[in-house]
């Protein structure tokens, strides 16, 4: 049988097991990426490592998401990271210098290649046909280090696109059509494969958008093949050397194929608060519009841009609408300022934003109460904006566009016509800032200011488990519900700081209820519905509830990412056996957990609930190797021995 491009890749990458779809493989990894909000910590576990220069082939650290810089903490936390990437070999994406999916994109990503990296979005290069992955920090450290990567072998979905795109409909309604298909979850160990006849027809960038969402299913990661537009895209870069062209075998089989005829599609919309509420454009018609923010790494390529400025060509922002544009990286705010889009957007009374993530991780730009924001970005968790009433729609950068002219949200099918709207022959290149390493990098002083703090440390399991479900919360739980972002952002690289936040926005008592019952000894305990720990990689919902004493989750299913980041940070990721017994366990109950290094090893386990005089079975949701770091308190204490 002939092999789909996922597994081509992964073949060629195999360190360790059988490439057979369900089994735990290893993979080589050649490139990584951080970002600084989950970067300093994965450059402090690197240096714990006492190892003296990254040795994949490729590490960049970029600097994106906390670039306000209220208080010192973000400027140190930039110069901690360019100073360490300077002396570790890694390469250093500047503050200004963009987003980092959009210059991975540009700059570095390779068909055929590996790469994982510190955020959940890092699947964006699966349109350059990379496999692409998102990762806690510590296991993007581990791949600085050289250690293979482990995934589970997916199920390959194959996405067949035929037809062609009506004048209004783009991208990003493809991947909420895809997203109104599979959902937020039920994807895990899966990855989406795209093939068919209007593939030809989508440039890389379009490409990333589509795959860049595929992250909001849950699945490992995106993937188009590598071809004539590749070579197109890479060749406008100036990277054309870097080509290869991968396609699936012709009789490659995937698990399951989806279909969506492109010509059928019309503009889509994610209704407040989850990408995959999505319903039409058309039958949100109308309604009044606060904000509209275009940008993120989801849509502020240059392409996306152009658009944009056609559509507000000599026209005014309505007198009711904020309209805001983050450029995604200073190559596409250069084109921009360049070809006169810039002038049109400041014409237009829009205000420009800085190329970072800014708005989508909730910054600034915080919609007004109970307020209605248009964004083209991936997440509309609640709260996620910075403000918890206002009601956040996910949206295309054409439907943004005509919205923000308009006042009201309003359809861009057949209203608006950039069919002309190409690729460049030849992007504006200029890498001044990207500040690559130097060759003997010995003698360079890593700075570390005072909100520089160490990776955790921790104790190897205990037998006994005793204290209260300190929460019970429901399906969905997002990382952005366990540790927020926005105001909260520059506390990441200081644990205890940023660990009196644990649930903010779900329970303001938390934090302290639970360093109280792990300064008496207790376990603290959190029990949960379906998809616990989706949306960001931030290996901080597993560190900084670990710090205020939490022992286990208990859930009915655990997102891939947050479940590798428990077991890395020595957290027991259980779930129920019958799912209805999620009903039994009350907050606040008294739960027991006897024996528990003899169930990890078993993958069995028998919770005891004293308040109710209840047993309830429960599995291990963990590998043979995720088992010994649960046993010894965490990765680090394995790598330890
Ligand atoms: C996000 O989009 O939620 C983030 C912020 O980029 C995160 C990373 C983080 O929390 O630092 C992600 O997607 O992994
Ligand atoms: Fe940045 Fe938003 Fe993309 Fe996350 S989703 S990397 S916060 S732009």
């Amino acid at each position: 049988m002939g092999l789909t491009i996922c597994y081509k890749i992964l073949k060629d990458h195999l360190v360790e097991g059988k490439l057979e779809k369900g089994n735990p493989i290893s993979i080589r990894i050649d490139q990584t990426l951080t970002q600084d909000a989950t970067g300093t910590m994965a450059y402090l576990e690197f240096e714990s490592m006492n190892i003296d220069r990254v040795r994949n082939e490729l590490a960049v650290s970029y600097v994106d998401h906390n670039t306000v810089q209220v208080g010192f903490e973000n400027f140190d936390d930039h110069e901690y990271l360019r100073t360490v990437a300077a002396r570790k070999g890694v390469v250093f994406s500047r503050a200004g210098n963009g987003i980092c999916h959009q210059v991975q994109l540009e700059r570095f990503a390779l068909p055929g290649k590996t790469l994982i990296g510190s955020d959940s979005h890092t699947p964006t290069q699966g349109g350059l046909g990379e496999v692409a992955i998102g990762a806690g920090g510590l296991d993007v450290a581990l791949a600085m280090a050289g250690i293979p990567f482990s995934i589970i072998c997916p199920r390959v979905i194959g996405i067949k696109l035929t037809g062609h795109l009506r004048c209004g409909v783009s991208a990003k309604d493809v991947i909420l059509r895809v997203l109104e298909r599979f959902g937020v979850k039920g994807n895990v160990n899966s990855v989406f494969e795209y093939f068919g006849s209007a593939v030809k027809d989508l440039s890389v960038p379009e490409r990333a958008t589509i795959c860049n969402m595929g992250a909001e299913c849950g699945v490992t990661f995106s993937i188009f093949p590598s071809d004539e537009r590749t070579r197109e895209f890479l060749r406008a870069q100036g990277r054309e050397d870097g080509f290869v062209a991968i396609e699936a075998d012709p009789d490659a089989e995937y698990d399951e194929i989806f279909e969506i005829d492109l010509s059928e599609l019309e503009p889509l919309i994610a209704l407040p608060h989850s990408p995959g509420n999505i319903s039409r454009v058309s039958e949100l018609e109308g309604m009044g519009v606060n904000q509209v923010l275009i940008g993120s790494c989801t849509n502020s390529s240059y392409l996306d841009l152009k658009k944009v400025a056609r559509i507000l060509e000599g026209k005014t922002v309505a007198p009711t609408v904020s309209l805001g544009i983050a450029p995604g990286s200073r190559e596409v705010f250069e084109m921009i300022s360049q070809d006169g889009s810039l002038t049109t957007f400041i014409k237009a009374g829009a205000r420009i934003l800085e190329s970072a993530c800014g708005f989508c991780i909730g910054n600034h730009q915080s919609p007004g109460t109970d307020s209605v924001s248009l964004r083209t970005n991936n997440r509309n968790f609640e709260g996620r904006s910075g403000t918890k009433s206002a009601k956040v729609y996910l949206v295309s950068p054409e439907t943004a566009a005509l919205s923000a002219i308009k006042g009201v949200i309003t359809s861009p099918l057949g209203r608006v016509n950039l069919s002309d709207i190409e690729l460049p022959e030849r992007y504006y290149v200029n890498d001044d800032m990207l500040i690559f390493p130097p060759s003997d990098s010995s003698a360079v002083e890593i700075k570390r200011g005072p909100n520089i703090g160490e990776p955790p440390k921790s104790s190897p399991m205990e037998d006994h488990l005793e204290g209260p479900c300190t929460i019970k919360l429901g399906d969905k739980i997002t990382t952005d519900h366990i540790m927020p972002a926005g105001a909260r952002l520059k506390y990441r690289s200081n644990i205890p700081a940023y660990s009196s936040y644990v649930f903010e926005g779900v329970d303001p008592t938390f934090s302290k209820r639970a360093s109280e019952l792990r300064d008496s000894g207790k376990a603290v305990f959190i029990v949960a519905g379906s998809s616990y720990g989706q949306g960001s990689s931030r290996e901080h919902a597993a560190i900084c509830p670990k710090y205020l004493g939490l022992k286990a989750v208990i859930a009915k299913s655990i997102e891939r990412i947050h479940q590798a980041n428990l077991c890395n940070f020595g957290i027991l990721p259980l779930l129920f056996e019958n799912e209805d017994d999620y009903e039994k366990i009350g907050e606040g109950d008294e739960l027991v957990i006897e024996g528990v290094i003899s169930s990890i090893e078993k993958g069995r386990f028998v919770l005891h609930d004293k308040s109710r005089g209840e047993d309830i079975n429960l599995i291990l949701f963990a590998s043979e190797e995720q088992k010994k770091m649960l046993i010894k308190g965490g990765r680090l204490n394995l790598l330890k021995d």
